[in-house]
């Protein structure tokens, strides 16, 4: 283990947000957007930042923002538009070639949207006909079930209700979410083991933590709020620990944009004391190895097993079953640096695990987030001041929208709620999910797409299947602020409506209204957007939703649906009534400062799952899968090497079986590209493939060369194989199995079969591919 090497600049801090956030407005947006930025996160008024779902402060901070906020409130707060002009000039056969970053400065979507096929372009519609053409496509179902319905986690909590409500009145769990590709292993398992599939830290915990496991995230350019938060915990002595394949520079050294001091003098806190570069998809392995240890050494809490958990002698024994040279091979960290690591769980009074999407986005997702438990519940960290699980949640109310029940696959409890409370039957049968819908789709089972933001076909596996399949639907409808590929590929009808974002003003005929978002820990905080609305035409989502119910169930719907859109009072007074925790709801969020936490049971060692204990899970994968499924990989492609007489391959551009890893770029949000530079990983390109050097080298490749990146599809045909490339081999401390390239560009290499098993997220951080250089000339970079 060695600490991460110093770099020179620092995370967050004014540099980091003042300079390469302005080069993507205009002046005026910069103007829009720095004044809104001085609004988001305060505690009163004011919105809450789009940018991640990290708590906000409870003290009142001058600024609690940091670049990637900014960045995201400026793509928001553009006043470029793309409104009936710009789609008068340009067909959607030729927006279907621009970038994600093309897309995204193009502007924000201004007026209601329809695709006329005869002449391949968006050309406006008012929102009434617009309704129109929903009611009868909707009239024309045979069953509900042929409409999906997404939601991306941006959405705030009372339209999710109102959305959720729709879709479950109009007769169908099909409620995919954004949460399905994102931290669904952590909602699944931990509700599982300890009855609630959310974080069981607050924000004091960090301030009294001495360990912290920081597993497979990236909190310089994901979470920059959360930076000062460690740092601030380290400086009172906590011990931070990063594990991860790759080492993440915007770790080593932070700037807080709190601390005059830091901003003016450049001082800076180092953070992590230590970086635990193992294997891809070696998580599970590792928490293997560290649990084996401490039971086999005695370093656990009896105490707290015996009174609080189930199924403690099954993973006894099964870490028992576990060699050491298998959790070697597995993580690919020795014995001795494991052991090390053991030790300091053992000696720490109060640890907290955090995670991110190098946990969850794995075959051993579900696996990955047992483990991570089972060492919580060894120690008896849960429950405890200092101590607990951290799932650092990414879009800023995706946690919220599960609340709030956008969910396929929901609990009898919410059912029975929202019957009794709406006095109207709602759909038992699970729903679609992203995975599944995604092939239903494809299979031609559905009719109607919604969604409820996001970008669907280029978040999920599989993007040029899923683009194919929207064009055989009947009607595509999408709600956004930004135009994106998933509007692209238009089916019979095609629709998009544009929304106001978080940052606007929300005025009805009952006046101003605040909506409410929950946090990554759980607090229920307000958020009120204070801008003029870029355009006069858009809607907000509620309103939205309420139009559409309104013309899809008809006037015999009993659900007010307007007066809901009209006063988010009235969708709090049913929350109250419909979700558990949110009992005087109306009454609480205007009374407390900064919002309210969410009763939490297992916070107080109330455990409501099946056995009424803490569970204990054993992991469904072995340690040693992804070095498996590498070995299998090559020994296929040895025996068709030899059947196509083709023995030597291992020359120089001889084809390499690697696994590859899919992160985010310091410079975009998701699907949304707002420059080309990676800040702290030095790269200036997107088209870029990482890789060790010493592995470089160790093929006879050099950096630049142009590399051919291809999965291989599976052997029952339900997967095709893919190539993408060439991309651009690059530079970077990543571990030796691994190869890393920028999300959603590969997303075509993941393949919607390769998912968890109980969770269904897709592999999005570890697949198996096959490299092969190519003499391709790529261009400078842009
Ligand atoms: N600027 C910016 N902020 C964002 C987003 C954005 O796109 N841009 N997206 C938001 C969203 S929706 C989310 S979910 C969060 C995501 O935030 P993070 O969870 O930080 O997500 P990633 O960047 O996808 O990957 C995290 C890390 O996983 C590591 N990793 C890869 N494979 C493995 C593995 O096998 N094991 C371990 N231990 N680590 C591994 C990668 O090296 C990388 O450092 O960020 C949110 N915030
Ligand atoms: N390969 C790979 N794939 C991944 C991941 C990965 O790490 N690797 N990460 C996965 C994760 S963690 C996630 S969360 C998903 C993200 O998947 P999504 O949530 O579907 O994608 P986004 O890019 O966040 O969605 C951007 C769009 O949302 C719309 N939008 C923005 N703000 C608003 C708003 O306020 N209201 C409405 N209605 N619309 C709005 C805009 O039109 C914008 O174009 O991607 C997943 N896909
Ligand atoms: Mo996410």
């Amino acid at each position: 283990m060695r600490k991460i090497p110093v770099y020179s600049h620092p995370a967050a801090g004014w540099p980091a947000l003042f300079s390469s956030t302005r080069k993507l407005m205009d002046y005026q947006t910069f103007l829009r957007g720095s004044v809104s930025v001085f609004k988001s996160n305060q505690p009163q008024g004011g919105f809450d930042c789009p940018g991640c779902a990290w708590p906000d402060h409870k003290s009142h901070k001058a600024i609690d923002v940091c670049e990637n906020g900014i960045k995201v409130i400026a793509s928001e707060t553009m006043t470029k538009k793309a409104d009936a002009q710009f789609f008068a000039r340009h067909t959607v056969t030729e927006l279907q070639g621009w970038t994600g970053y093309e897309l995204e400065h193009s502007g924000r979507l201004s007026e209601p949207l329809y695709y006329d096929a005869a002449q391949d372009r968006y050309v406006a519609i008012s929102w009434e006909m617009a309704y129109q053409r929903i009611a009868e496509q909707f009239k024309q179902l045979s069953s509900p079930d042929e409409a999906l319905f997404y939601t991306s986690g941006r959405v705030t909590n009372e339209p999710a209700f109102m959305y959720q409500l729709f879709v479950r009145c109009f007769g169908t769990n099909n409620l995919p979410d954004c949460s399905n590709m994102c931290h669904e292993p952590t909602s699944v398992m931990l509700g599982r083991q300890l009855g609630i599939g959310k974080a069981t830290v607050k924000l004091e915990d960090f301030e009294q933590a001495k360990l912290i496991l920081m597993f497979g995230q990236n909190p310089a350019t994901n979470h920059p709020r959360m930076l000062e938060m460690l740092a601030h915990a380290h400086e009172q002595g906590c011990r931070i620990i990063s594990i991860n394949p790759m080492r993440e520079q915007g770790l080593s050294k932070f700037r807080n944009p709190q601390k005059p001091t830091h901003m003016t003098a450049g001082q800076s806190n180092d953070m992590v004391d230590e970086v635990v570069q193992l294997q891809i998809g070696g998580d599970a392995a590792l928490l293997t190895g560290i649990a084996k240890w401490l039971i086999e050494n005695d370093k656990i809490n009896h105490d707290f097993i015996t009174t609080h958990t189930s199924g403690f002698e099954p993973i006894k024994q099964w870490l028992a079953e576990q060699s050491w040279a298998d959790i070697e091979l597995g993580c690919g960290i020795l014995e001795t640096d494991i052991i090390n690591l053991a030790e300091l769980v053992a000696a720490s009074p109060a640890t907290i695990c955090t995670w991110g999407m190098g946990i969850t986005q794995h075959v051993q997702g579900d696996d990955n987030v047992a483990m991570i438990t089972n060492l919580l519940l060894l120690m008896g960290m849960i429950g405890i001041d200092g101590a607990g699980a951290s799932p650092v949640r990414g879009h800023s109310n995706v946690q919220g929208d599960r609340t709030m029940g956008i969910h396929e696959r929901p609990s009898k409890s919410l059912l029975d709620s929202l019957e009794r409370v709406f006095e109207h039957p709602m759909p038992q049968e699970h729903g679609y999910d992203v995975v599944t819908g995604a092939k239903a789709l494809i299979a031609g089972k559905l009719k109607i797409f919604m969604g409820m933001g996001g970008n669907y076909a280029v978040a999920a596996p599989d993007t040029s299947a899923i683009e194919q399949a929207l064009m055989t639907t009947q009607l595509n409808i999408f709600v956004g602020t930004k135009l994106n590929e998933t509007m692209l590929y238009p089916g019979a009808n095609n629709l998009i409506l544009p929304c106001l974002g978080r940052t606007e003003r929300i005025v009805t005929a009952k006046g101003e209204q605040f909506a409410t978002i929950e946090d990554s820990m759980c607090q229920v905080v307000p958020t009120q957007g204070t801008l003029k609305p870029v355009s006069d035409t858009l809607k907000s989502e509620s309103q939205i939703v309420a139009d559409i119910a309104t013309h899809v169930l008809g006037p015999d719907s009993t659900i007010p649906w307007q007066a809901m859109s009209e006063d988010f009072d009235i969708v709090r007074d049913y929350v109250a009534q419909a979700i558990n925790g949110f009992e005087d709801f109306n009454h609480r969020i205007r009374t407390t400062e900064r919002g309210f936490h969410l009763y939490h049971a297992a916070r107080h060692r109330i455990w409501n799952t099946d056995s009424g204990k803490a569970q204990f899970e054993v992991p469904k994968y072995p340690i040693t899968y992804v070095a498996a499924q590498m070995a299998e990989t090559t020994s296929a492609l040895e025996d068709n090497a030899r059947k196509n007489g083709n023995v030597d391959d291992d020359q120089n551009d001889g084809q390499k079986i690697w696994q590859l890893t899919s992160v985010r770029s310091h410079d975009q949000f998701n699907t949304m590209i707002f420059g080309y530079k990676d800040r702290y990983r030095q790269t200036n390109r997107r088209d870029v493939l990482l890789m060790h050097p010493d592995e470089i080298s160790r093929l006879g490749w050099h950096a630049g060369d142009s590399v051919m990146v291809s999965r291989q599809g599976n052997p029952n045909g339900t997967s095709q194989p893919r190539t993408l490339g060439p991309l651009v081999l690059t530079e970077m401390d990543i571990a030796s199995n691994a190869v890393a390239a920028y999300y959603p560009e590969c997303n075509d290499l993941f393949d919607l079969d390769t998912h968890a098993p109980d969770s269904h997220i897709p592999a999005y951080k570890s697949t198996t591919v096959v490299l092969q250089r190519v003499n391709a000339s790529i261009a400078e970079p842009v």
